[in-house]
């Protein structure tokens, strides 16, 4: 019988070196003869990547309800039609946000709250839990001056630095209640001190994974 696959996942508020890290983290496991499939939220189906697209670009306003409820719609899709049969078939998944990022930014940043944002994953039966997940975390204007380097802010970049700041104290708080899965990167350093303590943290998961 195959081995179901691991589930890895990358948060973090904007700029942090989520894409950059994902890159990293899939070579170190394609090395070592892991299959990996590579995805990302909101997206990672078609309706996943309309949903995106709308999520990112809509001009009207969009409620934080609303807001929420379509990033369980990407999400519920993704996990039906790619996540979980992936893992069934052996494959490792690698994913660019995924649930935590829910709580972050519509639990904590929209100030949805996290029973709110928990109770609605609970009714979708969206119960796929990452095995390891990367926070990758610095200073909020740090990053945002990273991603201003690479142009215009979509609708959810634009929003105020209160909105972040709550953004990134749910998911320093997440953290702290579920410390075996979720690993506190500080994405303040260079390139490579960031994958330094990537590499520690992959290593040792790697090690129970096959131990
Ligand atoms: N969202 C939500 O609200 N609720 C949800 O449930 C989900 C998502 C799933 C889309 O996210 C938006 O959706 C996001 C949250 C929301 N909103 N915002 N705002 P996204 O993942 O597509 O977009 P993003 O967060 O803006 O990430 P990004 O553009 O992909 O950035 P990143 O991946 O974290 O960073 P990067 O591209 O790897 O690096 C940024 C730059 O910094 C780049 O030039 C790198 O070369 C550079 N970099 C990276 N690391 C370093 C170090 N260590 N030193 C110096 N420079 C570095």
């Amino acid at each position: 019988m195959t081995a179901r696959g691991r589930f890895i996942t990358l948060e973090g508020l904007e700029g942090v070196g989520k894409t950059t890290n994902r890159e990293y983290v899939e070579s170190v496991l394609t090395t070592r003869g892991i299959k990996v499939l590579v995805t990302r939220e909101p997206g990672g189906t078609d309706l996943g990547e309309q949903l995106r697209h709308l999520l990112l670009h809509a001009s009207a306003p969009v409620s934080a309800e609303a807001e929420l409820m379509m990033m369980a719609a990407s999400r519920k899709q993704h996990t039906v039609d790619v996540i979980e049969p992936a893992l069934n078939a052996g494959t490792w998944v690698l994913c660019d946000r995924y649930a935590d990022a829910s709580f972050a930014y519509q639990g904590g940043g929209r100030e949805l709250g996290l029973g709110v944002v928990a109770s609605l994953h609970a009714l979708l039966s969206i119960d796929i839990q990452p095995d390891l997940t990367f926070l990758l975390d610095m200073p909020i204007e740090d990053g945002l001056k990273r991603m201003a380097a690479r142009g215009k802010p979509d609708r959810i970049e634009k929003e105020a630095l209160g909105f972040f700041e709550r953004a990134r104290a749910a998911y320093l708080q997440r953290a702290k209640d579920q410390p075996q899965r979720m690993k506190v990167i500080d994405a303040s350093l260079s390139l490579d001190g960031v994958q330094q303590q990537v590499d520690n943290v992959l290593t040792a998961f790697l090690e129970g994974a096959h131990g």
